[in-house]
């Protein structure tokens, strides 16, 4: 579709503001996916999405739309998790769209994550649709939080969209200001292909299929491809869009979001973040990509059965196709034998880890108990990171060691200064900054352990 007609965007909020149940009203409302077929939160397809009732993977879908004004468009939306372990997530989608719609909750407020995200879709560069939601509640206050947004984004508290995921209310205005203000893509056509991959999976028959957004010129099949950073080449098996399941089509073009299915089985070769071109004219320069991700949390994580080691490893490598932010090294223990180090970036994300592993991939394993990242000082001067117990010099030889230590802006009412001083103390914080926002908020700076004593 001309690019005229195409928007693409995210949704973006703190955790349970209500994206999910946001994107399954604009699905219903398009017609993407009829109300016999319709659950709730029905893009949250894993299984541990739903017993837990959190997003855990960003999913893209196209809806097709014809405005009030009577033209078609083609929107490409990706719901986003809102917990901060899958920021990683969040930050990757935002780079294959021009527009947000930000979502606070009208009871809860703006929070950690709402700004947190907020941040990255600014860097990001992205027009943002602030909206309240759930204003079917008694206890909303949209009025409130309109203002509460004005002050963090600058849009006028009028121009704050009130909606309600759950009954549908303000659902036609929302579509209607995604197409007026969010910008057309701005790719060129008839440039040399440069898609960017923003994530993937692993398919028994396909091999890998990458998700892609196309920036500039068009993929059709029967087209070779060629992936810019690892070199590797391949024709398509087969390219679509997101319906929200995988839909073939013969083409994509400059500025639509869709799907690869490369066949390639070296999972080594499809990397996201890497650009797609054609090998027959190839563009000259690669998509920026994305910065690599820094885990906080470290973890041994073994097979119970050592004959397991190598699915192990299979697995690993193909659920980190799915997870970036997953990142992992051999590691051998004498209790445990053969295993991996793994790094992830936070609790939730470690248990999610091991729950994928134990059942996609039907594998018993160990974890060891997570730790942080250590500097070591050696008295040569010399300074070494350890993430591992074992790993850590002779105490002879070390001069001091040092943890890791977060900076941390805390906002609250004025009535519960007391109680979070107590709990900051509790963790070992260190009080730099307090000052009024206004004379019922408060914003408390503090410098503190990333890990309580005794936690590990
Ligand atoms: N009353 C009411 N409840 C809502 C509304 N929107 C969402 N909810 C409820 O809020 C809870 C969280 O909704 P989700 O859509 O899963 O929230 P989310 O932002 O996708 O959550 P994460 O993806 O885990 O960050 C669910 O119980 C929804 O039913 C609304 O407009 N009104
Ligand atoms: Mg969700």
């Amino acid at each position: 579709m001309d690019e005229r007609h195409i928007r693409n965007f995210c949704i973006i909020a703190h955790i349970d503001h209500g994206k999910s149940t946001l994107a399954d009203r604009l699905l219903e409302v398009t017609g993407t996916i009829s109300a016999r077929d319709m659950t709730a939160q029905v893009l949250d397809s894993m299984d541990l999405e739903r017993e837990k009732g959190v997003t855990i993977k960003a999913s893209a879908v196209r809806m097709l739309y014809t405005s009030k004004s009577g033209e078609p468009y083609e929107l490409n939306m990706v719901d986003t998790p809102g917990h901060v372990d899958f920021t990683y997530e969040v930050s990757r989608a935002l780079n294959a769209c021009e527009g947000a719609i930000l979502v606070v909750d009208a009871t809860q407020g703006v929070e950690a994550q709402t700004l947190a995200n907020l941040y990255l879709a600014i860097d990001a560069d992205l027009t943002l649709i602030p909206v309240v939601n759930k204003i079917d509640l008694a206890s909303a206050r949209p009025d409130e939080i309109a203002a509460e947004i004005e002050h963090v984004l600058g849009t006028p508290a009028e121009e704050v969209l009130r909606v309600s995921a759950k009954t549908g209310i303000g659902i036609n205005v929302l579509l209607e200001a995604v197409i007026e203000r969010v910008p057309q893509p701005k790719g060129d056509p008839a440039a040399p292909l440069r898609a960017l991959i923003f994530d993937s999976h692993y398919d028994a028959f396909k091999g890998v299929i990458a998700y892609v957004r196309v920036m500039d010129g068009a993929i059709e099949r029967k087209t070779r491809l060629r992936f810019m950073a690892s070199g590797a080449e391949t024709e398509p098996l087969e390219l679509g869009t997101f319906a929200p399941d995988m839909k073939p089509a013969d083409r994509l073009e400059a500025g639509e979001v869709g799907y690869v299915a490369t066949g390639l089985k070296t999972i080594r070769d499809c990397r996201v973040g890497d650009t797609i071109t054609t090998v027959e004219r190839p563009a000259p320069e690669p998509l920026p990509g994305y910065r690599p991700i820094k885990p906080m949390v470290f973890a041994g994580i073994y097979p119970v059965e050592t004959d397991d080691y190598h699915q192990l490893k299979d697995a690993l490598e193909k659920l980190q196709l799915n997870d970036a932010s997953l990142v992992y090294e051999p590691e051998s223990s004498q209790a445990l034998n053969f295993g991996f180090r793994c790094g992830f970036l936070g609790l939730f994300h470690m248990e999610i880890i091991q729950e994928r592993l134990e059942r996609e991939y039907d594998l018993d394993l160990i974890a060891t108990a997570p730790s942080v990242e250590y500097e070591v000082v050696m008295l040569t001067g010399e300074t070494v990171r350890v993430d591992s117990p074992a790993d850590l010099p002779d105490e002879g030889t070390m001069a001091e060691i040092r943890e890791p230590w977060m900076k941390v802006q805390i906002f609250t009412p004025a009535e519960y200064i007391g109680t979070v001083m107590d709990l900051v103390i509790n963790r070992r914080g260190e009080q730099k900054e307090m000052e009024y926002l206004d004379p019922k908020r408060v914003m408390i700076a503090i410098d503190s352990a990333a890990l309580r004593r005794g936690s590990t």
